[in-house]
């Protein structure tokens, strides 16, 4: 009932509230020379970084300074509303903050990057020299969104004039909006990368809302794209829509109805002009022309992560999917886009892994068995079209572990989980996420 009346709360409160403090910076945070020891040093003040830290400090086992959160950035961006930008529903202003306001005063803040990790010896070196010692470590910084994995388009995205962009940047997720308002007609391709991505349905959420709009506009008939001057194409190197079968399989069913054309094992590795180059599994190559392209850059993770003893085989924080502990330091610990957890990386899967996390480095603390599990929950609102999501929400596996699903069924797009994506998750983020009162579908927490 909370929740409901919440819901009702934030469609009006948005993430405004989110803004408050945002010229706050707190002289407190920075540390200082004497303090560069804590009992619980946290590597990333994303979504992660600062729902585990605050978490942690809720507990009342930690004095002032004893958390310590390491971070170069000086803003901190809600990026599950970056699709929301590109399709004209948000400024991109409003769903940023600065970093130094959202971070609890009795925390230590090190603006600064890490340049290595010692877990032998217990300390992380940041690159200016300075050496944090920890007890306990939690890594976190995210992933790596390299524009430069694609040829040609780190230039074309960073071109004003150029049909090319991406939501996944805040410098150009605006020029996607721009870019999808100022298309009349011809050839729109929208790309899904090979390998791991960050919010794997944000791809193609961008392109519902696009040919939603231009199907308002009179620009595109889903019924006969004959009947119009523009074709859509979505081009993923995937061979399915989706890693879930179940939200595959309906996606695919409107992607026929709309006529959009699909590209499976299609994965874009180069832009020249107005033309696409994409590989296939075996290794040839397609061109396409574009009149407007959405780009998804591939990712990776961090050098100083990959290059670390911390990291498994594919360069993610090596650790125990269960109990989000490290397989070989029993001291670390992580979450978030650079933990290797099998499972979709998102902040809505921040908000179950979080509790475990805590709830087990504080037993690790007083030498007590691990009891919290992190199931691999995880959830992705796709939206279809403007005013319809469907909110996909799955666990290790990709079995579906919806939290309304005894009432409805969450494969079919509807709007009430509209609102939770537009309005509602942009400002319990702020206003109880990131200060660490809210568990996602559990609720919130003390
Ligand atoms: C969620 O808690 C959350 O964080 C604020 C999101 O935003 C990124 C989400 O997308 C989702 C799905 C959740 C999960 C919460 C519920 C109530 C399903």
């Amino acid at each position: 009932m909370a929740m409901l009346q919440a819901l009702r709360l934030g469609a009006h409160t948005c993430v405004k509230s989110g803004s408050r403090d945002l010229a706050t910076l707190s002289a407190s945070h920075s540390a200082s020379v004497a303090s560069r020891s804590h009992k619980v040093a946290i590597v990333g003040g994303g979504s992660a970084g600062l729902t585990i830290g605050h978490q942690l400090l809720r507990t009342g086992a930690f004095r002032a300074q004893d958390i310590a959160i390491v971070d170069p950035n000086e803003w901190h961006h809600y990026q599950p509303g970056w699709t929301l930008v590109g399709g004209g529903l948000k400024d991109k202003r409003q769903l940023r903050a600065r970093l130094s306001s959202l971070v609890d005063p009795k925390i230590s803040l090190y603006a600064q990057g890490v340049s290595n990790f010692t877990p032998e010896q217990n300390t992380i070196d940041l690159i200016n020299g300075h050496r944090i010692t920890y007890d306990q470590l939690v890594v976190c910084p995210g992933i790596k969104v390299d524009f430069k994995s694609i040829k040609g388009l780190d230039e074309a995205v960073h071109d004003p004039h150029s049909p090319v962009s991406s939501i996944y940047s805040y410098d150009t997720c605006d020029k996607t909006a721009r870019n999808i308002a100022s298309f009349k007609k011809g050839k729109a391709i929208f790309t899904h990368p090979a390998g791991v991505v960050k919010c794997a349905g944000a791809p193609q959420k961008i392109m519902w809302l696009a040919l939603d709009g231009w199907r308002r506009a009179g620009l595109y008939n889903p019924g006969d794209p004959s009947k119009s001057d523009t074709q859509i194409t979505f081009a993923t190197a995937m061979p399915v829509m989706f890693g879930v079968p179940k939200y595959s399989q309906r996606l695919n069913e409107l992607r026929e109805q709309r006529a959009v054309d699909g590209l499976f094992e299609h994965d874009l590795v180069g832009i020249n002009g107005n033309t696409a180059t994409l590989a296939k599994p075996d290794g040839s190559l397609v061109e396409k022309h574009f009149d407007l392209l959405h780009a998804v850059p591939k990712m990776k993770p961090y050098d100083f992560v990959k290059a670390s003893s911390l990291a498994n085989e594919s360069g993610f924080v090596d650790i125990d999917q269960a109990t989000l502990q490290h397989n070989t330091y029993g001291n670390v610990w992580s979450a978030g886009d650079a933990s290797g957890l099998p499972t979709s990386k998102t902040a809505a899967a921040i908000t179950a892994q979080a509790p475990v996390l805590v709830s087990n480095l504080l037993s690790s603390l007083d030498k007590r068995p691990l009891q919290a599990v992190y199931n691999g929950y995880t959830s992705c609102p796709l939206l279809t079209e403007y005013g319809k999501v469907m909110l996909a929400e799955f666990k290790y596996g990709g079995t579906p572990h919806e939290t309304f699903g005894t009432f409805v069924d969450q494969g079919t797009p509807r709007r009430a989980f509209y609102h939770l994506k537009k309005d509602f998750f942009p400002w319990v983020y702020y206003k109880f996420m990131v200060e660490g009162t809210w568990a996602g579908p559990k609720g919130w927490k003390r």
